[in-house]
């Protein structure tokens, strides 16, 4: 389907939605058969960054490596989805540079940490208050929320679904779709 592409930049805590926002958006995409792919901490981390942990510099290659594999789909013309956390402005600032002015587009999935550790999905609050993982966003790790992201989505009070069609309909007033 006729569109101009550009990487959907997911950045926010843990816990706090972004890959199910990012998932959502993507089958609203692609129930218009635009061409997309989501990138995501289970399809990146646990292979081509695999060699990578969680310390300052690791983090940084990880979302440098991330860029430009993001930056390669839109070169082939479709949107390239990203779920990370991303915790420094500066990282995302370099991944802005990479491509157009208009071809990145950053998501600050809002959520307080407060909201975040008592959902934790996958316990890893839990495991860090008991010791068993350092360096966690958000507790011994710093997380910068973005200074001026194209869209802000309110993931502690709205619904998924409801965070998913405001990315859309930024899409369309943007002309994107
Ligand atoms: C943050 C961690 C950590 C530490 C493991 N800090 O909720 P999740 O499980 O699925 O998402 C988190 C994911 C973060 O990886 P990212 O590649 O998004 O991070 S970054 O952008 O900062 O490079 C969490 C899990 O990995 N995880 N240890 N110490 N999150």
């Amino acid at each position: 389907n006729e569109h101009k592409s550009a990487i959907l930049w997911f950045t926010g805590l843990s816990g706090a939605g972004k890959s199910s926002i990012a998932n959502a958006v993507s089958l609203k995409l692609f129930d218009e058969s635009i061409q997309h792919f989501v990138l995501d901490g289970d399809n990146v981390r646990h292979g081509l960054n695999k060699d990578l942990g969680f310390s300052e510099e690791d983090r940084k290659e990880n979302i440098r490596r991330i860029g430009e594999v993001a930056k390669l789909f839109i070169d082939s013309g479709q949107f390239a989805i990203t779920a990370f956390i991303s915790p420094f402005q500066e990282d995302r600032n370099d991944v802005r540079e990479l491509v157009e002015e208009d071809e990145f587009i950053e998501i600050h999935v809002k959520c307080s940490l407060a909201e975040c550790e008592k959902r934790d999905p996958k316990g890893l609050y839990k495991k860090v208050k008991q010791g068993e993982i350092k360096n966690f966003t958000g507790i011994d790790s710093p997380y910068e929320a973005p200074e001026s992201p194209e869209i802000v989505v309110d993931a502690e009070n709205d619904s998924v679904e409801a965070c998913s069609d405001q990315i859309i309909a930024y899409l369309r007033e943007q002309q994107y779709i």
